[in-house]
Parts: C-alpha cells; sequence; structure tokens
C-alpha cells in the first residue's frame, strides 16, 4: 500500500505519511504514481514536543491535513520512545543533554491519531501518550 518517497526522506530520519505517502494527496497528478517536485514545496508545520515521565507536552497536536510536519523532540530526563502507529514510525527521543528527535511524515488523511511512549521509562510508562488530530 504505501511506498516510500525518497522526497520526503530528507536526513532527518523517519519520513513517512499518516495514510498514503508515496502519491502526494489532492492536487496531485490524477492517476500516474510518479514523485512529483511539488513536495518540498508543501508547507511545513514545526512542532515542539517535551518527553518526561510520563506525559509528551503538548499531548495534544493539531495539524493542517496536506502539511508536511516536523516533530521535534526533546526529552526532560531518561529517553522516550515515539510510537506512531499509523505513520509507521517508532524511534526514540534521546535522552536529556542527548540531542533530539526530528522527524517528518506528511499529514494527509484529516483524523485523530495517538502516539505513545514505546521504550519502558517507568511505573507511568503506560500512560504517556497523546494525539495528532489532522483536520481537514
Ligand atoms: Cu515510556
Amino acid at each position: 500500500m504505501n511506498r516510500n518517497n525518497p522526497q520526503h526522506a530528507p536526513a532527518l530520519g523517519a519520513a513517512v505519511l499518516l495514510a498514503v505517502f508515496a502519491l502526494g494527496s489532492a492536487g496531485a497528478t490524477g492517476k500516474a504514481p510518479t514523485l512529483p517536485q511539488e513536495a518540498p514545496e508543501k508547507p511545513v508545520q514545526r512542532i515542539r514536543i517535551t518527553a518526561e515521565r510520563f506525559s509528551f507536552t503538548p499531548s495534544r497536536i493539531k495539524v493542517k491535513a496536506g502539511t508536511i510536519v516536523e516533530i521535534v523532540a526533546e526529552s526532560e530526563d531518561t529517553s522516550h520512545g515515539f510510537h506512531l502507529p499509523d505513520a509507521g514510525i517508532d524511534t526514540q527521543i534521546p535522552a536529556r543533554g542527548k540531542g533530539e528527535l526530528r522527524l517528518r511524515f506528511e499529514a494527509t488523511q484529516p483524523g485523530t491519531y495517538f502516539f505513545e511512549c514505546s521504550r519502558p521509562c517507568g511505573a507511568g510508562h503506560n500512560t504517556m501518550r497523546g494525539t495528532i488530530v489532522v483536520e481537514d
């Protein structure tokens, strides 16, 4: 179903889409699965997230459909996971002082998507989650 689109995969790390990754969304060509040059022109929304036992701040993130979402996440303590299943993302936010996580995905499909910490980080780990709301 999904394919990787090298144009969306800069050196930042994971780059996937919430729904259909390869073919752009509305406005792209009608059928041919070409990789349009338009990708870099899509607006980028940068979202900063702080992870700390046992929450993400903000934990509810709103983005616009049709944009590239760039997540920049830092931890205030230990390393945490960043798992966004609908985008096929499962990666780590480094421990405090060890840098930050940066990743991009394209938000194509309006909806509410949950993300969670995927790295056992303590007693409240299972409650460490948040949502990304993709608005039309
Ligand atoms: Cu955790």
